[in-house]
């Protein structure tokens, strides 16, 4: 297989800067490209210095492979090199150097929230894909703002934050619009929702995310773990409402053929599969 294709997407996502191509057979840094000239690009958003971002290397030295500080800078891929003090991608060139969109130098770490059910008749029959003759999952998928592509509602993990949190936190802000909503509700919601994310859930995946604002020097990461609310009683009767980066949200059935962001489609699939679901 081919490795990190949306990493190596042409144009930038939220720019105008387009990405050096880079061919299958050159995307692995052992293959020498002497001539390999990328782009450098940093969003200005990022060099505004928010919280959330790194300065520019020069003007700090965060420790590479270690928890620096309480910033996590290892890879679940295992100790990562650094050029010029500058951490390389582990799963090779992208065409693009600096760190585009993303705020941390090497690995920046996310968690992705699969909460799932099964499709049911409204005699609360499960419901079999007519191919496949398999019980059709459906998943909470939000359409994302900065781009428009259907994903699991993901986000970044907080410094010092427990990735368990993150992943009730994120689904609470981008599916239950957590941060909108009155006071009195939001409680309502927080209760229900941390009996679902108490259980312990299955981890479908932990590792690199091909993700498009991937750069040679930057690189999602995330842990992604699977809620699925068996009996349809618990979060089935949450009402979805879209908040922070998601546009709309909605309940999606699980199948090969639905396009997602970045790497979300594989980590369906690893649910699909854990759960003997139609794929
Ligand atoms: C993806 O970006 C991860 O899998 C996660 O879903 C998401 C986190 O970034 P934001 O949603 O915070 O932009 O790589
Ligand atoms: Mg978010
Ligand atoms: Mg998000």
């Amino acid at each position: 297989t081919v490795p990190h294709v949306k990493a190596r997407c042409r144009q930038y996502p939220g720019s105008k800067i387009e990405r050096l191509l880079v061919p299958d057979e050159k995307v692995d840094w052992a293959q020498s490209w002497p001539q390999y000239d990328p782009v450098d690009y940093t969003d200005p958003a990022v060099l505004k210095k928010p919280v959330w971002a790194d300065p520019e290397i020069g003007s700090f030295s965060p420790q590479f492979n270690t928890v620096d500080g309480n910033v996590d800078r290892t890879s679940f891929e295992g100790i990562y090199s650094v050029e010029n003090g500058k951490p390389l991608n582990p799963l090779g060139r992208t065409g693009l150097t600096g760190r585009g969109l993303l705020g941390r130098w090497g690995p920046n770490h996310a968690a992705d929230p699969i909460v799932t059910r099964w499709k049911v008749d409204p005699e609360g029959a499960k419901i079999h894909h007519s191919v496949s003759k398999q019980p059709i999952l459906q998943f909470v998928s939000i359409k994302r703002k900065d781009c428009g592509e259907w994903a699991i509602p993901g986000g970044m993990v907080d410094p010092g934050e427990q990735v368990s949190l993150t992943l009730q936190r994120e689904f609470s802000e981008e599916a239950l619009n957590s941060l909108s909503v009155p006071p009195a509700e939001r409680a309502l919601i927080y209760e229900r929702i941390t009996q679902l994310f108490s259980s312990p859930g299955f981890q479908v995946f932990k590792g690199y995310v091909d993700d498009p604002r991937n750069t040679d020097n930057s690189w999602m990461e995330t842990v992604a773990v699977n809620f699925h609310d068996d009996s349809g009683n618990s979060v089935s009767e949450l009402p979805l409402q879209a908040g922070d980066d998601a546009g709309q949200v909605q309940w999606v059935d699980v199948d090969s053929s639905f396009a997602l962001y970045a790497s979300h489609s594989h980590f369906l699939e690893l649910v699909a599969k854990e759960r003997n679901a139609h794929w």
